[in-house]
C-alpha cells in the first residue's frame, strides 16, 4: 500500500544565541549549521533536510531577526529572516527560557502577519533548575499569541527535541517530497568546510573579529583518499590579520587543526588544509562585494 507523502519548508526563528543551529543540528543529526556562544555566527540561510519514511521537513536556519539595521549584512539577514517566515508551512519561534528580550517582542509582531502554525519552543530549559517557574511564562506566552504548541526543550541536551519534532511532522501539509530522501543539506562541500574553518576562527577569536571574516575555500581536490583543501580567511583590516595568524602562527595552526579534524569527520576521509588570511577592505558594508563572496 502506498502511504501519502507529506512535505513542507519549517522556519527556525528567533534571536541570535538562542539555539537555532543546536536544534537544526539535532535535527537532521548532522552538523549542519555552525554554532557559537557569539550572535551572528549563521550568516546565511541553511536548509536541513530530515525525511522519516513518508514525511520530509525541510528546516530552515535562519539568521536571527535584527531590530537595528546598522549594516548592509544585517539588512540581509533581515530580508532573509521576513521572507522565511512568510513561505513557511510550519513556523518555530525559539525563545530562552530564562529571559524575555525586547527582540522576542519584536518577532512576535512579525508573527501577527504569518498564517501557518507556529510551534513556540522554549528552549534552555536545562538553565532551569526549578523547573515550575516555566508556568507562568508558559500561560503569559499563551495569551500573546494563538501558538499551535508550546514545548520547553533543551537543543544542546537533547531534551524534548524528539517530542518538538513529532509535534512539527505531525503539522506538516500533504505533497511529494522536494528533495531525495538522503539529502540533509542545500549546501556544497565547499560551503560545508567554510563553515567550519568559520566556526573554530569565531570561537577562537574576540571582539570585532568574529564579525568581520569571511572564508571562501580556494580548492579541494581529492587525491587517492586524501582530500586537498586550500582556503582564504578574508579580513576587513591590516591590522586585524596578526591577530589571526597569532603570536608564530600559533592561532591559525590551532583553527586548522580543530577545522580539519571536523572536515575529516564529515567526509570520512584524510584531509590536508592550508588556510591563508588576507584582506578585503570594508567587506561587510559592501553589498556588491558580499554577492561576490557567493551572499546572493
Ligand atoms: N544551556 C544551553 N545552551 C544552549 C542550548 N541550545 C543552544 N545553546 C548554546 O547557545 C549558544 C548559541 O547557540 P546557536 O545554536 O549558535 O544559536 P543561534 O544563534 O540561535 O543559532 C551556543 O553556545 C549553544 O551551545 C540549550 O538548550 N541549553
Ligand atoms: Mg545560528
Amino acid at each position: 500500500m502506498n502511504k501519502i507523502e507529506k512535505c513542507g519548508y519549517v522556519a527556525i526563528i528567533g534571536r541570535p544565541n538562542v539555539g537555532k543551529s543546536t536544534l537544526l543540528n539535532d535535527l537532521v543529526g548532522q552538523k549542519v549549521s555552525i554554532v557559537s556562544p557569539k550572535p551572528q555566527t549563521t550568516r546565511q540561510q541553511i536548509l536541513g533536510i530530515k525525511t522519516v519514511d513518508e514525511v520530509q521537513a525541510v528546516y530552515i536556519d535562519t539568521p536571527g531577526l535584527h531590530k537595528t539595521e546598522q549594516r548592509a549584512m544585517n539588512r540581509y539577514m533581515n530580508r532573509l529572516a521576513n521572507a522565511v517566515i512568510i513561505d513557511a508551512n510550519v513556523v518555530v519561534f525559539m525563545v530562552d527560557a530564562t529571559r524575555w528580550y525586547d527582540e522576542d517582542d519584536a518577532i512576535l509582531e512579525k508573527l501577527a502577519d504569518v498564517t501557518a502554525p507556529v510551534i513556540l519552543a522554549i528552549n534552555k530549559i536545562d538553565k532551569v533548575k526549578d523547573k515550575s517557574r516555566l508556568l507562568p511564562f508558559i500561560s503569559r506566552l499563551s495569551e500573546r499569541y494563538n501558538f499551535a504548541k508550546i514545548v520547553p526543550m533543551s537543543a544542546k541536551k537533547y531534551e524534548n527535541v524528539a517530542e518538538l519534532e513529532k509535534v512539527i511532522m505531525d503539522l506538516l501539509p500533504e505533497g511529494p517530497h522536494f528533495f531525495p530522501d538522503e539529502q540533509v543539506t542545500d549546501k556544497d562541500e565547499r560551503f560545508q568546510v567554510a563553515e567550519l574553518i568559520r566556526e573554530k576562527l569565531i570561537q577562537l577569536t574576540e571582539q570585532e573579529i568574529p564579525y568581520s571574516t569571511t572564508v571562501v575555500v580556494e580548492s579541494m581536490k581529492l587525491e587517492g583518499n586524501l582530500l586537498n583543501i586550500s582556503a582564504i580567511i578574508w579580513v576587513e583590516r591590516e591590522g586585524q590579520k596578526p591577530i589571526v595568524i597569532g603570536k608564530d602562527g600559533a592561532l591559525l595552526k590551532r583553527i586548522g587543526t580543530l577545522a580539519r579534524k571536523d572536515i575529516e569527520k564529515l567526509f570520512d576521509k584524510k584531509v590536508f588544509l592550508r588556510l591563508w588570511v588576507k584582506v578585503k577592505s570594508d567587506w561587510t558594508n559592501n553589498e556588491r562585494l558580499l554577492q561576490g563572496l557567493g551572499f546572493e
